[in-house]
């Protein structure tokens, strides 16, 4: 297993935040990316698959589900990326990014947790299983099924996008662009089917790809 890394960003220091994940990993990439469009300075440790296990027990003691990312602000552990990210625009101040409105937070919220379950589940079936042949995610049925709702989950955001974008909750940019713009990034990626051409998403991939966080972090040549 390879040691583990270290990777400083610029404007980190002994205050910055912790990122426990490897900088490959579809969930770490939305703080990373949440952290640059910021300025949250942050140092980041590799973990994960190729890396230090999740399961090691110093891990598991910050994050019981084992997964990256894991997130320690001045000794507070914060896991779940989506929330995270949410967490880093409040902190900064960046009401743009994730707005104290409670209509307003709604609007972002409510296409993060879609995200987070509808969408990360059909592309376990789609990505994990048909593309990257992972257990347990390989099987037919379920590569056949994540694929059948990953496009149907993906004409869903096309069709938002094009009557209500151009990004995710209208006319500027919010932390709930950081989930969708992995998403969309992985899905112009994952092969194996047909997938229906979906011009508003290429519009709003080009759209994203004018902030250099997303390019450093989303749309980098990772799936
Ligand atoms: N809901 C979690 C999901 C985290 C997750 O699935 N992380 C994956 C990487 S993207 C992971 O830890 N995989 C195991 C590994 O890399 O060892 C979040 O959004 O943070």
């Amino acid at each position: 297993m390879p040691a583990a890394t270290s990777t400083r960003a610029a404007g980190a220091d002994a205050t910055s935040l912790r990122i426990l994940g490897r900088a490959n990993s579809f969930n770490v990439r939305k703080v990373l990316w949440a952290c640059d469009e910021t300025g949250i300075g942050y140092v980041r440790e590799d973990y994960g698959r190729g890396f230090r296990a999740c399961t090691e027990p110093a891990f598991l003691a910050l994050n019981p589900v084992a997964q990256v990312p894991v997130v320690i602000d001045n000794g507070v552990v914060m896991r779940e990326s989506n929330s995270v990210v949410r967490y880093l625009a409040a902190k900064a101040g960046r009401e743009d990014l994730y707005p104290s409105n409670l209509v307003d937070r709604q609007r972002v919220e409510q296409w993060m947790d879609w995200i987070a379950y509808d969408l990360t589940h059909a592309l376990r079936g789609a990505f994990l299983g048909g593309m990257l042949k992972e257990a347990p995610w390989n099987n037919d049925w379920f590569v056949n099924q994540g694929r059948k709702d990953l496009i149907h989950d993906m004409r869903i955001v096309e069709a938002h996008l094009a009557a209500n974008g151009p990004y995710v909750t209208g006319a500027t940019f919010t932390v709930a662009d950081i989930a969708m713009g992995l998403v969309v990034n992985r899905w112009f990626k994952v092969d194996g089917f047909d997938k229906p051409e979906t011009p508003a998403l290429a519009a709003y991939y080009e759209l994203l790809s004018q902030r250099p966080a997303y390019l450093a972090h989303g749309r980098n040549g990772l799936p």
